[in-house]
């Protein structure tokens, strides 16, 4: 049997830290599947300093990266690495055009973590595809993290004594990431939509379904005791707050144009 632990010790979804980067100039040119138009710069720094204030609220000291001009996507930060309580790992995303990313992203991680260790090629990973649950590791193979990217963190997980499952999501339609219809809520709870519900992973959890429609909706946040939710969802709004939660929610409608969430926006530790 694998022994698991918490990285959040017995304060589970306890969070002190975040790393932002606003988006750039060149954000409408972020990779996109959403066909929503193009997104309005403006709102987008106006939406993203409404979430930096969200998690400092929640009690999270935000470092806020200088915003990218060459790398559209790179306000994105979640997918270039994976940060632990005392790790992290750059990934190495799967799409070409944000290879670079990581690169942007060490000067921004080496004062909290002076080593950081790699994904190396051939293998490819997103941070959007890896959802923690208290210590146990749901790793999305996608169109974006292949096999050798899912050994890779499965490997460097292992040795700091975290277990690993992968979850082959490339024949689900709609999902970017795993996190796009996956999140961990925290005493033993998972957000799920339709499509991973019948995952035989997630028969140790309560499931917490996504109403069909609101899909968008499951790439929610719980950061300490609040659970961050996009605005606009008010069904799945309402289920969260039944479940006793505190909940926030966030304007991310232009995030939401360049096939952005709630998760993307920052890494969290
Ligand atoms: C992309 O297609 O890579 C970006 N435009 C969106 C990335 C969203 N990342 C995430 O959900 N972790």
């Amino acid at each position: 049997m694998k022994i698991t632990k918490s990285i959040h010790g017995p304060n589970q979804m306890r969070f002190t830290h975040a790393i932002v980067r606003p988006p750039g100039r060149n954000f409408a040119g972020a990779l996109t599947t959403a066909n929503l138009g193009a997104p309005d710069l403006v709102t987008a720094q106006r939406q993203h300093m409404a979430y930096c204030a969200a998690l400092e609220k929640c009690g999270m000291k935000v470092t806020r990266l200088k915003a990218d001009h060459q790398l559209p996507d790179a306000t994105f930060v979640e997918d270039a690495a994976i940060v632990l309580r005392t790790d992290a790992l750059l990934t190495r995303p799967g799409a070409p055009s944000r290879r670079d990313e990581t690169a942007a992203m060490q000067p921004g991680l080496k004062p909290f973590f002076p080593v950081l260790n790699e994904i190396l090629p051939p293998g490819t990973l997103d941070g959007g595809d890896v959802c923690e649950a208290d210590g146990r590791f749901f790793i999305g193979i996608s169109a974006r993290t292949n096999l050798h990217g899912v050994r890779q963190l499965t490997q460097w997980l292992a040795l700091r004594g975290y277990s690993a499952l992968p979850v082959d999501i490339r024949q689900k339609p709609g999902l970017l990431h795993l996190k796009s219809g996956l999140a961990y809520l925290g005493d033993n709870r998972i957000v799920a939509v339709d499509t991973l519900a019948a995952e035989t992973f997630l028969a140790d959890y309560q499931l917490v379904r996504v109403p069909p429609g609101e899909e968008y909706a499951a790439n929610c946040l719980r950061i300490n005791d609040t659970v961050l939710v996009a605005r606009g969802f008010p069904r799945f709004e309402t289920a969260v707050r039944k479940l006793g939660y505190r909940v926030m929610t966030l304007e991310v409608s232009e995030f939401r144009k360049m096939d952005g969430g709630l998760s993307c926006l920052s890494l969290r530790w």
